[in-house]
């Protein structure tokens, strides 16, 4: 074992990512040098009040978003990933470790270097024994991302980015540790996370991995919801297309903030889910199913009409609450990932009473949200699916949901994270304004117009 955690001497994805990494700080060394002063956008003050939506303002690598088409990973949409990342043997789902090759050094891994990469992250996948007591201090009522998120920053003792700074590492360094600290964490978590779900709804009976499984279904294993291989199958999709989101997003943007601090992964990544565990973000997917859970409770049945659904929604709208998994900061279409989960369920899911329900709520809310007027995507978001699927197979504990969601977001800000260390990242500090500035800026450019 070496000071890294793990046992390997060659690592042909570090490699790799020094190579790409290098040769993209020297090519935007220039870019900057050259076209430094050059403007790429302008900013209202609506969108200074307005959560700085669509703000160009961060370098993000690993994927992008567009309003209509959705999530690209390196480019690759959704329907692209399924068909071209490796696959488990005998299953049709991308598993994760392509998707985090992909994102970090921007190709298409082989069957044989998602090998390595599952066989690396087993080899790394200890948990420091604290981390345990850590946990288990807390009540079994603790919110999952209390405990995800505290368990994050317990790990962080075993930090080689830390480490390596206080003995005073070259800025030049810093993608390196970074590096070792992001395989750490990815490796760890499903472990984690397991742990948390266990103690928290299963009396703390726990199952031990088994590495012989990839990543996700090592993950599914741990849980111990189904026998069913199709669970497998579940998580190596969710974990694929909950992995990133480009940078704006809460988890990132929160990830990408605390880490250009100079905070190693452990932080950053504590930080990001913090930001994930909110209801506006990731918490949605554990409030879509717990309002479905409530409207089935209140309509008497588990197969609403369309117009008892309707009826459902436009009570929530008027008690001042918003639709769950519904809406988006920059999608204007439906999100891709609501799809590929509805794909999923039309293939592995043959008649299931809250997966119909999820469908007719698609059906009816859209044009109800439209209708109002101000909403500005009525289409549904990768939450409004994904809880409904986990029913299924029998992870009914909602509050547990949005781990999942932290467990492949892990990927992407973390991947990201190694390239604002590779590609030297200053600390992140944009600038606030008061309301009395605005207010004399206002006036300023008021008097300006009438003096010209
Ligand atoms: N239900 C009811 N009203 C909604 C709504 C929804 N699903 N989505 C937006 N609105 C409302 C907003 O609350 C806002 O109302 P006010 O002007 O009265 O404050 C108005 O429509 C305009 O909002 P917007 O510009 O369309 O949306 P934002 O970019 O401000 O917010 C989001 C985006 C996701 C926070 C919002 O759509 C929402 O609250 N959705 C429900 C929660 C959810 O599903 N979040 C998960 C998002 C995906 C993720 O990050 O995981």
């Amino acid at each position: 074992m070496n000071e890294h955690g793990h046992t390997e001497k060659t690592d042909p994805l570090k490699d790799k990512f020094r190579e790409k990494a290098l040769a993209l700080a020297t090519e935007t060394r220039a870019t900057l040098k050259e076209f430094g002063g050059m403007k790429v956008d302008e900013v209202t003050l609506k969108q200074v009040f307005g959560g700085m939506r669509g703000v160009k303002s961060m370098i993000w690598e690993t994927s992008q978003l567009d309003p209509n088409d959705g999530i690209r990973f390196r480019g690759y949409s959704i329907p692209e990933l399924k068909e071209k990342l490796p696959k488990a043997e005998g299953g049709n789902e991308p598993l994760p470790e392509g998707l985090f090759w992909l994102m970090l050094v921007g190709e298409i891994p082989t069957d044989d270097e998602v090998a390595w990469l599952s066989k690396q992250w087993k080899q790394r996948s200890n948990v420091p024994k604290h981390v345990f007591t850590v946990l288990d201090s807390f009540p079994v009522t603790a919110h999952p991302m209390t405990q995800l998120s505290a368990a994050i920053v317990a790990m962080g003792t075993d930090s080689c980015f830390s480490r390596r700074y206080a003995e005073g590492m070259s800025k030049s360094e810093y993608w390196d540790p970074t590096y070792e600290d992001t395989m750490n964490l990815i490796a760890r978590l499903p472990r984690v996370a397991a742990y948390i779900y266990r103690r928290s709804y299963h009396k703390g009976e726990h199952i031990n991995p088994d590495l012989s499984l990839d990543w996700a279904a090592n993950f599914a294993h741990m849980l111990g919801v189904s026998e069913n291989p199709d669970f497998r199958s579940l998580m190596r999709l969710y974990l694929t297309i909950h992995a990133d989101h480009e940078g704006g997003n809460a988890s990132a943007h929160a990830t990408h903030l605390v880490g250009s601090t100079l905070s190693d992964a452990y932080f950053s990544l504590a930080g990001g889910m913090n930001a994930l565990a909110g209801p506006l973000h990731g918490l949605a997917n554990q409030e879509v199913i717990k309002w479905i859970f409530k409207m089935v409770d209140a309509l008497g049945t588990t197969k609403p009409t369309k117009e008892q659904i309707a009826d459902y929604v436009n009570s929530t709208l008027a008690a001042g609450k918003v639709i769950p998994g519904y809406g988006h900061a920059v999608l204007r279409q439906p999100d891709p990932r609501f799809t590929a989960q509805k794909v999923f369920a039309e293939e592995y899911i043959k008649d299931d009473d809250i997966v119909n329900i999820v469908w007719k709520i698609f059906d009816v809310v859209p044009g109800i949200l439209g209708g109002l007027g101000k909403v500005k995507n009525p289409w549904p978001n990768v939450d409004s699916h994904s809880g409904a699927l986990l029913v299924h197979y029998g992870m009914r504990e909602y509050s547990f949901y949005t781990v999942l969601f932290g467990v492949s977001r892990a990927m992407g800000v973390l991947a990201a994270l190694c390239w604002s260390r590779a590609l030297g990242m200053p600390l992140e500090r944009p600038k606030s304004l008061t309301i009395k500035w605005v207010n004399e800026y206002l006036e300023s450019q008021k008097t300006a117009a009438t003096n010209s």
